[in-house]
């Protein structure tokens, strides 16, 4: 038997209960083993590791403009920390080990503490060993509520995981570091889970207006997101408002790591079902499902406002000097050479060491950082994509802004995807004091040689 989606689709799971805004009570973040129902009803579970118990881990929710204060206690049998994707955060609490802080040993702690300037939706994740920790599990939601909420009937958090399970134990398939996966497109899985659950299902009425907030939490998977029985506009992207809500005509990419808040107005029709769905080279596959059940005396609108905008800094690019990312290596473009530290490997000897990538000719974070900006100081980023897969390239610490094909600058991301082939500019106005990491997040890649840095000073 094979994890085949469609057999997945065919055994549906029963109708999950529109979740409520938990707010975590406890101040810890235990990382622990667990249990988990992940494949459809009828396999087994499947032994996870997690935050607190499930996966996703609690969803953290505060307004804008609070303290985050978090202990993480490490109860796993690996070292670990936690990174705040898309905060822009104290350097000290970005969590990236021998970067910012030491690991977090098993049986040790850390206390995360720091403010969230920015409205909107991020994620939670293990920063060590990530390749393997975040497939196994550790990551959760952390939202920022603005401060008026958005008028809508359901405010949904979904997550979207893409797990490698044994199809006779559903137990995940630990081959983390399989070099076909990490010198390929990274590891990508035989099964879709949304929220942790296959298949999920909401509750709604037709005319009902939801929010949704996709979070891409897989280790490599690009999904081709489209709507099925809603109507909609992304608002926000990895967590900052558009000026201008962007109306969902066909289907729009989500690359890991990467978020989009929608609102969507239900279509369908009362006894019907509405969803969302993935269109992928194997054909399309639904992710979660809204069955419709009577009616709202909403009218729909023909347009929406946009989210109030985050403190983010103006970007000025008149003299903002080019700095050059070449992406190389990986399978059909196989390194000649690359760096790690002063020597330089063939690229055999890099294969032979688990390193198949390199940025600017550096098979692993380099000694010295990919720019070293004056804090305030406002610079061009441009991806130049020389191998033969995408690459979905986050900065820490800050957002940027795109330009775009014609120069004018673009929404505001902290996660770019590069198509093969392809050159990307991005706009950094380096505004945060710190040592930050620059990698791709497909993490089979940034394990096998996708990091880099940059210091603010
Ligand atoms: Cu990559």
């Amino acid at each position: 038997m094979t994890f085949s989606r469609r057999l997945f689709l065919q055994s549906a799971t029963a109708l999950a209960v529109l979740p409520k805004a938990v707010r975590a009570s406890s101040t810890d973040l235990v990382a622990r083993k667990a249990i988990q129902q992940i494949a459809p009803d009828g396999f087994p579970e499947t032994p996870v590791w997690s935050y607190g118990g499930g996966v996703p881990g609690p969803e953290i929710r505060l307004a804008q403009g609070a303290r985050l204060q978090r202990r993480l206690v490490n109860d796993l049998p690996q070292p670990t920390t936690i990174h705040w994707h898309g905060i822009r955060i104290d350097n000290a609490m970005d969590g990236v080990p021998g970067l910012t802080q030491d690991v977090v040993k098993s049986g040790g702690d850390f206390r995360y503490d720091f403010l969230v300037p920015d409205a909107g939706t991020y994620w939670y994740y293990a920063h060590n060993r990530s390749v393997e920790q975040v497939a196994r599990g550790l990551y959760g939601p952390l939202i920022v509520e603005e401060a008026e909420p958005l008028d809508v009937d359901h405010d949904l958090t979904l997550m979207l995981d893409d797990w490698r399970l044994d199809p006779e134990t559903a137990h995940i398939v630990d081959d983390f570091d399989n070099g076909h996966d990490q010198s390929h497109a990274g590891r990508l899985g035989n099964l879709v889970s949304v929220n942790g659950q296959f298949d999920p299902a909401f509750s709604v009425r037709s005319r009902d207006r939801l929010r949704l907030r996709l979070v891409n939490a897989s280790n490599a998977r690009i999904y081709d997101l489209s709507l099925d029985g809603l109507v909609g506009w992304i608002v926000a992207l990895d967590g900052m408002p558009l000026e201008t809500p962007m109306r969902v005509e066909d289907s729009f990419p989500l690359a890991p790591a990467q978020r989009a808040d929608l609102v969507v107005d239900v279509e369908a029709q009362p006894d019907k079902v509405a969803g969302l769905v993935s269109r992928e080279r194997e054909g399309a596959f639904g992710l979660v499902r809204f069955a419709v059940s009577g009616q709202s005396a909403r009218t729909g609108q023909p347009s929406i406002a946009p989210l109030p905008p985050n403190p983010l800094p103006a970007v000025t690019l008149d003299s903002a000097p080019l700095h050059r990312m070449t992406l190389q290596g990986g399978a059909m473009r196989w390194l000649e050479s690359a760096h790690l530290g002063e020597t330089l490997l063939s690229g055999r000897e890099l294969v032979q060491l688990g390193r198949f990538w390199a940025l600017n000719g550096y098979a692993e974070r380099p000694q010295d950082p990919f720019l070293d900006a004056q804090r305030g100081s406002v610079h061009r980023i441009e991806f130049v994509n020389e191998t033969a897969f995408p690459h979905a390239m986050h900065l820490h610490g800050h957002h940027f802004r795109l330009i775009l094909a014609d120069g004018r600058l673009g929404p505001w991301r902290d996660t770019v995807l590069v198509e093969r082939g392809q050159t990307r500019q991005i706009a950094l106005v380096a505004d945060n004091p710190g040592d930050w990491l620059l990698h791709c997040h497909m993490l089979g890649h940034a394990a096998s040689g996708m990091m880099s840095w940059f210091r603010v000073t």
